[in-house]
């Protein structure tokens, strides 16, 4: 009796049929990131009344969140290192009126920083040329973020003390869609670039709070 595999070599037709199936189905490819880099699904924070879990077949996990304004998603992150990590979320944005987010972190000093009704953060929103896929605004489309015009600095938190750490979403226009949030301390990664706009893969079913934050290191360590 042979088995699957051999069956599997010896049939170029199911081959076709699997490499179809492959092709056709929207699986998130691989995507280079830092060794160091932390994704965290959106969706997998602590949520406070106001957040709005939406069903996205174009997100990762199939789910984005929309945030009221001043409303905060709550994430628990674990950070081995000192210094400054950079920022990158994948954000959809209907229109000017519906692009942006704030992000700050407990015990670090954001930058650039502004005041998020109350709080200090940084403001990442749509603009010309950010997105890989469309030339312009991106609007209407998946794209990673880290900055407000496209030239400005990346936003990062300079975080005083490795360990673990609350790292929040708030909501500044609703409407605006988050999927996911990558942090690494690599300056000069970009996300966007990276994944062409797309998901990138989390491994391991991330657990609310906790666990939410899985480094690639750890996972390919695995
Ligand atoms: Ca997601």
């Amino acid at each position: 009796m042979p088995t699957v595999a051999a069956r599997f070599r010896r049939s170029p037709l199911l081959r076709l049929a699997v490499a179809t199936l492959i092709v056709a189905c929207p699986i998130a490819h691989a995507v280079d990131v830092p060794a160091d880099a932390i994704v965290i699904e959106a969706e997998d924070g602590d949520m406070e009344a106001g957040v709005t879990l939406v069903d996205e077949a174009d997100a990762s996990g199939g789910a984005a969140l929309d945030h009221e304004r001043g409303v905060k998603t709550l994430y628990d992150v674990e950070l081995p290192e000192q210094g400054d990590w950079y920022v990158w979320i994948r954000i959809f944005c209907p229109d000017g009126d519906r692009d942006s987010y704030w992000l700050g972190m407990d015990d670090a000093d954001p930058s650039p920083a502004e005041d998020a009704l109350g709080e200090q953060a940084v403001r990442i929103y749509s603009a010309d040329g950010e997105s890989v896929n469309v030339a312009g605004q991106p609007f209407n489309i998946w794209f990673w973020d880290a900055t407000k015009a496209a030239a400005d600095p990346r936003s990062f938190f300079s975080v005083k003390n490795a360990g673990s750490s609350t790292l929040w979403v708030k909501g500044r226009e609703e409407g605006t869609l988050i999927d996911e949030i990558l942090l690494t301390q690599d300056e000069d990664y970009n996300a966007e670039v990276a994944s062409g706009g797309g998901p990138i893969t989390i491994l391991l079913a991330a657990e609310p709070l906790g666990s939410a934050a899985v480094t690639w290191a750890t996972l390919r360590a695995e």
